[in-house]
């Protein structure tokens, strides 16, 4: 049951849930699917977390027609879904595989005969190996590839997919994958994350004109992970740093997609490592977009630090509540960041893309998972967005990450961010209580009203 009252949102405001390819695929060498980055990097020993791999993880792409039935049965509104770029292009470039494509045709087709509304990703981080090889996101060749492949992807998917992301995250591609080792394809130096952040977001705005040919009825955005960012206190040193980390973090691709130029202050900052920009590129990246994605966890405080980044990250106050990511729970952020995106940018319609957290969920003896936690962090989270509505925040769906548990990056499988429960051995999906809550929640919405197109 509900623990509070639960706020009503406008009709037509959209309630789905999202997974992403290479954490709920698996079948990573079937139907032609060429090998990408995050194959690479799990057999690499000691990256990921047990050793654990996507080669099979919840074998969604055998069991996606149950796996929509069960969605249908939660009565969610919307499904974000990513496409395998390994799956349709194999080399990278060139060859199309029509049966790659094959797959996200029937998962479209399944989505719309049970009242679901599509919306694709069109890179969630499975790069294909071999363009890795040629360079990866700091060479500037992969921006020809990745507009080759959204074209593909959108001219057989076409209109039928209500919303498409040419990229997730472009924050942890660059830095993750380039800059802290942490994700594929595990590189170490700041220049190369930051000329990758670059062509990342080239790739983005050079993709869209394709994309809206293809799909002119569809929307056409991008999906930002982002931190409000507050001072550890109120010297002047901290806030200097957190000013600094927010042009890390959220200014440094906010800027060139909605300003179409690099934070002057970021720019001065990274010297000699910023990137290589060519005459025009901003253009392209600040070409307007129908929807910003925004993905919301939780928030950053930071300190100045005498060491070489002259920031750090300070822990949240001792009282804080943390999920098992031992991020805090902060709700109130999603309402403060909505509305300072709104105050600082001429901003499109926002979704929020992903919104969830990880827990220690396990069956109970009658075989329920009593995810309350989660119940609870969904809950304020919707009341927080429902705030950011109130004072003007132009929001028009929300997403929980994630539909189930799935393959949480370099900590594998020990994470569970899943409102329903997968248990690996068996494949069995067992809803969360949290799924349950969902499904209440989303009942009492005002019906879907139909929506005109973008
Ligand atoms: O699982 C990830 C997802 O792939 C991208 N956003 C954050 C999620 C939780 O870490």
């Amino acid at each position: 049951m509900p623990t509070e009252p639960l706020p009503t949102f406008p009709p037509g405001f959209r309630w789905g849930v999202a997974t992403a390819s290479y954490q709920i695929e698996g079948a990573v060498a079937e139907d032609g699917r060429g090998p990408s980055i995050w194959d690479t990097f799990c057999a690499t020993p000691g990256k990921v977390a047990d050793g654990d791999t996507g080669d099979v993880a919840c074998d969604h792409y055998h069991r996606w027609e149950d796996d929509l039935d069960l969605m249908q049965r939660l009565g969610v509104q919307a499904y974000r879904f990513s496409v395998a770029w390994p799956r349709v292009i194999p080399d990278g470039t060139g060859a199309v595989n029509a049966r790659g494509l094959d797959f996200y045709d029937r998962l479209v087709d399944g989505l719309l005969a049970r009242g679901i509304e599509p919306y694709a990703t069109l890179y969630h981080w499975d790069l294909p190996q071999p363009l890795q090889d040629a360079g990866g996101w700091p060479w500037r060749g992969i921006v020809e590839p990745f507009v080759a492949y959204a074209d593909a992807v959108t001219r057989r998917l076409g209109d039928r997919v209500r919303g498409y992301a040419t990229l997730n995250e472009p924050w942890c591609s660059a830095h993750l994958g380039y800059g802290f080792g942490e994700h594929a394809p595990g590189l170490r130096d700041l220049a190369q994350a930051l000329q990758a952040s670059h062509h990342l977001l080239l790739a983005h705005g050079a993709a869209l004109p394709a994309m809206r040919a293809n799909a002119p009825a569809a929307r056409h955005g991008i999906v930002l992970n982002l931190y409000p960012t507050f001072p550890a206190s109120d010297a002047p040193a901290d806030a200097a740093a957190a000013r600094r980390f927010d042009g890390f973090f959220n200014r440094w691709y906010l800027d060139p997609l909605l300003r179409g130029r690099y934070p002057d202050d970021m720019w001065a900052a990274y010297g000699a490592d910023a990137p290589a920009v060519e005459d025009g590129d901003l253009e392209v990246i600040a070409r307007p977009l129908d929807f910003l994605g925004v993905n919301y966890y939780s928030r950053s405080i930071v300190a100045a630090d005498p060491g070489p980044q002259g920031l750090s990250m300070a822990p949240p106050p001792a009282d804080a509540e943390r999920t098992e990511m031992g991020w805090e729970v902060y709700p109130q952020g999603l309402t403060e960041l909505l509305v300072r995106l709104d105050r600082d940018y001429d901003l499109p319609p926002v979704f929020i893309t992903e919104n969830g957290a990880a827990y220690p969920d396990a069956p109970g003896a009658d075989g329920r998972v009593d995810d309350a936690d989660r119940v609870r962090y969904l809950e304020r989270h919707v009341a927080a967005l429902a705030d950011a509505l109130g004072q003007g925040v132009d929001v028009r769906g929300y997403f929980a990450w994630s539909l189930m548990d799935n393959f949480e990056w370099s900590h594998g499988y020990a994470k569970r961010f899943g409102l329903v429960h997968v248990d690996y051995a068996t494949q069995a999906r067992t809803p969360k209580r949290s799924a349950r809550w969902y499904a209440d929640f989303i009942a009492r919405q005002p019906a879907v009203a139909a929506e005109a197109p973008a």
